[in-house]
């Protein structure tokens, strides 16, 4: 090239850069959902946005991160995103059994960081489960709500999950109602605004106990989880006695295999599900990105990468959850 023709083509390359990260910047702005909805509140029996309106929220769910540390970074959000998703669940469990330790605090901003770094709502999931009792480990879980309201409380894309399924000999008045009050509190100490999802009794199904005789607070969602493999039309009309009662809920985990998180695909049970969320606009969050070897895995277990998805790399459960998000 001649020493004339160096400008003109320097400033070319330029033009094409600009251009470039232009483009990306205005669609990263364009489809970011916290940019497009803002803060979320609920409204009577549903999450609405900041002008009011009812909005669904649609994510994937981290396995627990004690485990599958790897899959909590930017690429790996990325992905989903691309793919439809609005929201990222955030997996801490509460049991020393199960990974509980202070030392993945760290794991969990950085999560939340990467969330919010791609404008999306993340969900901050004290995930109770062997442990049973919320009651168990409330200490703990006071600590942990503090950190984290107190860190995060002031950003709008942020949900607290303060226990993920209360089972065994367990109660909504005796138990898990007293136990949200304090953790409820702890929170709004730092946080007014943000949306707080209650655990409900039985592996979280039994909301239309919990209709007669909810918290009197607001912004309070109620946890729904369904395997739609095991869960059916039983499940499916407390969810429609709990919701015309009144009750706010939110899917925070879901899958369509059975409840030990493996076993077959259950398709027809997951679009009478859909249907049913669909018509209510309640939002629904899936269980699990990891590749380990069970159903409601969504990366293959053959699939190394952590981040950098397509649709090729997810299982049949995957494929037909992510089906799901468009329509
Ligand atoms: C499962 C995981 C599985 C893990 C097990 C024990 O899929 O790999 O070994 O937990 O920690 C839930 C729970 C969720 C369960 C899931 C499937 O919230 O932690 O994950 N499930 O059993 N409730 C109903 C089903």
């Amino acid at each position: 090239m001649s020493r004339k023709c160096w400008i003109p083509a320097f400033l070319f390359v330029c033009l094409l850069l600009g251009f470039g990260w232009w483009g990306t910047t205005a669609q990263v702005k364009a489809v970011s959902p916290v940019k497009k909805w803002g803060q979320l509140s609920v409204s009577g029996t549903n999450i609405v946005n900041q002008d009011g309106k009812k909005v669904q929220l649609k994510g994937v769910s981290t396995h627990g991160i004690a485990w599958f540390p790897q899959y909590v970074n930017k690429s790996c959000f990325q992905s989903f995103k691309k793919m439809g998703a609005n929201t990222i669940r955030l997996a801490f469990y509460s049991d020393p059994n199960a990974g509980y330790s202070k030392d993945l605090y760290g794991k969990v901003e950085e999560g939340v960081d990467a969330a919010t770094e791609l404008g999306m709502y993340v969900i901050i999931d004290w995930h109770i489960l062997s442990d049973g009792n919320p009651k168990k480990y409330q200490k703990q879980a006071l600590k942990f709500f503090d950190h984290f309201a107190g860190k995060y409380g002031k950003q709008k894309n942020i949900l607290y999950e303060i226990c993920n399924e209360p089972n065994g000999n367990v109660t909504w008045e005796k138990d898990i109602r007293p136990y949200a009050n304090k953790v409820i509190a702890k929170i709004r100490k730092y946080d007014k605004k943000n949306i707080i999802i209650v655990g409900t009794p039985t592996w979280s199904q039994d909301v239309d106990v919990v209709a007669k005789n909810p918290i009197k607070k607001k912004n309070l969602v109620y946890t729904l989880h369904f395997y739609a493999a095991t869960h059916k039309d039983d499940l499916r009309a407390k969810v429609k006695s709990a919701y015309e009662s009144g009750l706010p809920m939110l899917v925070s985990e879901f899958s369509i295999c059975d409840a030990s998180g493996n076993g077959n695909l259950d398709k027809s049970s997951g679009a009478k599900w859909m249907k049913l969320l669909k018509q209510y606009k309640i939002g629904y969050v899936a269980w699990n990105v990891s590749n380990k070897a069970e159903s409601s895995s969504l990366i293959q277990s053959g699939c190394q990468k952590t981040g950098g998805f397509t649709k090729s790399n997810l299982t049949p459960s995957g494929k037909w959850i992510v089906s799901q998000w468009k329509k």
